[in-house]
């Protein structure tokens, strides 16, 4: 049996989904709600004890890590591979995994100022923002919550995550000019799904521009076949269970872009 603990919007959970849809695998829900903090009741804390989705569970056996789940999953079914048996393209696709993971938490803080903290004061008080931000079990996340709660990811902070972001989009469209495209080494791989929940994240945040024909053309080509796919159609169309969607803070370009 394969379950998935997951949240609609995460990015790393959409890359998980990504990866089950791309390989066919059959998979079971498990909802983690973040703005129900769920990832902090101890039954789940048990299976990933830093309070964050994904969590994969494979017959018992617990994965946490959504680039190693994906990994895990490529290695663990059959279905299209997703990491290229050619060496080079494996440790090509392997970087550029890295890369994506360097930029986290500029796309964490972008979220988390302009969704996930509007969001959570329309559910709960100050007091119990501040209370869950100082539960949260990483201290990462405590210092980010609390920061944002406070106000103090202010517009300087936000702008050196845009700019590291566009950092990131600036090496995309370097390596696909080198791989000659449609994907990251060539061929699909997880590379392309390691990038794809920040694309659609970003777009949900107003920021597509950063790709348009004329400023990062081959990552606009990619953007647009990345759309076509079946397995990303699915992945970032979960259902916002609790309700409200990007739409509730007045987001939800992404939504729409996908249809
Ligand atoms: N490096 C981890 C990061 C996972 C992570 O930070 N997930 C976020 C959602 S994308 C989360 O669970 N946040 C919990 C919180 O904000 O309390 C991975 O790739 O799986």
């Amino acid at each position: 049996m394969v379950e998935l603990y997951h949240f609609w919007s995460s990015v790393c959970s959409v890359r998980c989904r990504m990866a089950l849809e791309e390989k066919g695998v059959a998979w079971t829900s498990r909802y983690i709600d973040l703005f129900k903090f769920d990832q902090m009741k101890p039954e789940y804390l048990k299976i990933n004890p830093g309070g964050i989705v994904p969590t994969l569970v494979h017959d018992g056996n617990v994965i946490c890590e959504s680039l190693i789940i994906n990994e895990y999953i490529d290695a663990a079914f059959p279905g299209p591979k997703l990491v290229p048996a050619d060496p080079v393209k494996a440790a090509h696709m392997r970087e550029f995994n890295k890369r994506c993971e360097d930029s986290f938490d500029s796309i964490v803080k972008l979220t988390i100022v302009n969704y996930i903290v509007p969001k959570l004061r329309n559910r709960h008080s100050e007091d119990e923002l501040k209370l869950w931000a100082s539960r949260r079990p990483l201290k990462y996340y405590q210092d980010v919550h609390s920061r944002a709660i406070r106000g103090e990811i202010g517009d300087q902070e936000l702008a050196a995550a845009r700019a590291d972001l566009q950092g990131l989009l600036d090496e995309f469209e370097r390596v696909l000019t080198k791989s000659g495209g449609p994907w990251v080494t060539g061929d699909f791989t997880l590379a392309d799904v390691a990038v794809a929940p920040y694309m659609f994240r970003l777009q949900a945040l107003g920021a597509a521009a950063f790709w348009s024909a004329e400023k990062r053309p081959r990552v606009n080509a990619w953007y647009q076949q990345l759309a076509a796919r079946p397995a990303f159609q699915k992945a970032v169309s979960w259902p916002d269970e609790s309700g409200g969607g990007y739409e509730e803070v007045g987001l939800g370009a992404a939504k729409r872009a996908a249809g």
